[in-house]
C-alpha cells in the first residue's frame, strides 16, 4: 500500500506564483502579507529578487482565473495561489463574482493539472473579511500552507 502525503518543509525547488486581486486590498494586501510570511518562514525566497516567488495583481477576483490559467500553463510554477475577497453587497454582483472565480480556479486546477488554491474570501460584511486577514486569524498564512502541501503532494505523485 502507498500513502502520499505533502510534506511542509519540501521547498527547495518549489515555484509558487501568487494571484490577488486589488479590489477590496485592504483585505487582500492583508491576506497577502500573511501568505508571504509562511512563506517565508517555510523556506521560500520572498525577496524581490526571488527567482521561485512570483506576485501577479487583477484588478478584481472576476480576473483571477484567467490570470491563473495563464501562470500555471506557462509551467513555470508548481502551485499557484489565488487570494481575493468578495463581499457581499445590496446588488447581485457579489454572486456572479463569486460563482465565476470558484468555478474558475477549479476549473485552471483541472485543465493544467497544477494545484490552485483557493484563497478567495466571500463574505457578508468587511469586518468578517477583516477579522480572516488578520484582526482574528490571517487565511493567507493558511492558503500558502495549502500551497506547499499541494506542491510537495503533487511531487510524491510523479
Ligand atoms: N471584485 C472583488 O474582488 N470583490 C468584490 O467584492 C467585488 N464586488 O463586490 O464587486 C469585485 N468586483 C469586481 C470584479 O471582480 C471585476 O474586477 C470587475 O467586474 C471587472 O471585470
Amino acid at each position: 500500500m502507498a500513502v502520499f502525503e505533502g510534506r511542509f518543509t519540501d521547498t527547495a525547488n518549489l515555484r509558487i506564483a501568487v494571484v490577488v486581486a486589488r479590489f477590496n486590498d485592504l483585505v487582500t494586501g492583508k491576506l497577502l502579507s500573511g501568505c508571504l510570511d509562511c512563506l517565508l518562514r517555510h523556506g521560500i525566497d520572498t525577496s524581490p529578487t526571488s527567482s521561485q516567488l512570483d506576485v501577479a495583481w487583477v484588478p478584481g477576483s472576476f480576473e483571477i482565473p484567467l490570470v491563473a490559467q495563464r501562470l500555471a500553463a506557462s509551467g513555470r510554477y508548481q502551485v499557484v495561489i489565488t487570494l481575493g475577497a468578495v463581499i457581499r453587497g445590496d446588488t447581485p454582483h457579489f454572486d456572479v463574482v463569486v460563482a465565476e472565480v470558484g468555478k474558475g480556479v477549479s476549473a485552471v486546477a483541472r485543465d493544467t493539472g497544477i494545484p490552485v488554491i483557493f484563497g478567495v474570501l466571500t463574505t457578508d460584511t468587511l469586518q468578517q473579511a477583516l477579522e480572516r486577514a488578520g484582526i482574528k486569524s490571517n487565511l493567507g498564512w493558511s492558503y500558502a500552507m495549502q500551497a506547499l502541501e499541494m506542491g510537495s503532494l503533487m511531487k510524491s505523485l510523479e
